[in-house]
């Protein structure tokens, strides 16, 4: 890695809106045992990470970890690409590592946050109105999902371009690591300013709406 490349952009920082989660469905003749799955298994479930505007993630994303109950075969599990998901059966709900590697071109060192993952439909009160608690949807599939950041300080400048491009493109930067001139830096400079009040513009208008939605979800939790 050049000193070029890993150049960071001070004062700024970049929040990342992300979803986490799971959500759980019952075993039953529409939704059978996966084969080889043990008998004593009662629920599906799929545990999730992903970008909550709908990027792709693999953009700055390189791999996610899933540590896993000890109960399980092979506990930790890697999935290094998009979906960054895993899809499994058991009989009980535990807490689970969730450990997200950076694209080495971010300069950033990996994150490790938890998510307890949710079978049962509990009555709203056993929560007592905290994040997570787990709702049932129109399929009758528990899903207990959070929202959350990943802010990301004085990012390097080729992460600014990641995370700046339109979301869901594909990568729009050039590697070159050719050194900036002094007016190329202005230039640039300029139009990093102009990106940023746009994407802070976007995420400011994605923040309200899913705060929004939460506030729905806790609404017809008390109903
Ligand atoms: C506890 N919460 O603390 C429980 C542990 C473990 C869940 C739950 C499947 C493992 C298998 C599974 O559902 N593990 O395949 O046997 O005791």
């Amino acid at each position: 890695m050049t000193v070029t490349s890993q150049r960071r952009i001070h004062g700024i920082s970049i929040s990342k809106p992300i979803m986490y989660g799971n959500n759980a469905e019952q075993i039953s003749e529409a939704n059978p045992l996966p084969p080889g799955a043990p008998k004593d298994h009662t629920h599906i479930w799929t545990l999730f990470v992903k970008d909550a505007t709908g990027q792709d993630m693999s953009l700055y994303v390189k791999k996610v970890v899933f540590k896993l109950h000890e109960t399980y075969p092979n506990s930790m599990r890697t999935v290094e690409k998009p979906p960054f998901e895993l899809r499994e059966s058991g009989w009980g709900e535990f807490e689970v590592a969730i450990r997200i590697y950076f694209n080495s071109v971010c300069g950033e060192r990996n994150i490790t946050f938890y998510h307890n993952i949710k079978l049962h439909p509990y009555p709203p009160q056993a929560f007592n109105g905290s994040m997570g608690a787990p709702v049932v949807d129109k399929e009758g599939r528990v899903q207990s999902i959070l929202y959350d950041e990943i802010v990301f300080n004085e990012p390097t400048e080729k992460m600014f371009r990641l995370l700046t491009s339109t979301p869901g493109s594909l990568l729009p930067y050039k590697s070159s690591d050719t050194p900036f001139t002094k007016e190329c830096e202005r230039e640039e400079t300029d139009r990093l300013d102009k990106a940023l009040r746009v994407v802070q513009r976007q995420l400011d208008k994605r923040t309200k709406e899913f705060r929004d939605l939460e506030v729905d979800r806790q609404r017809l939790m008390q109903i």
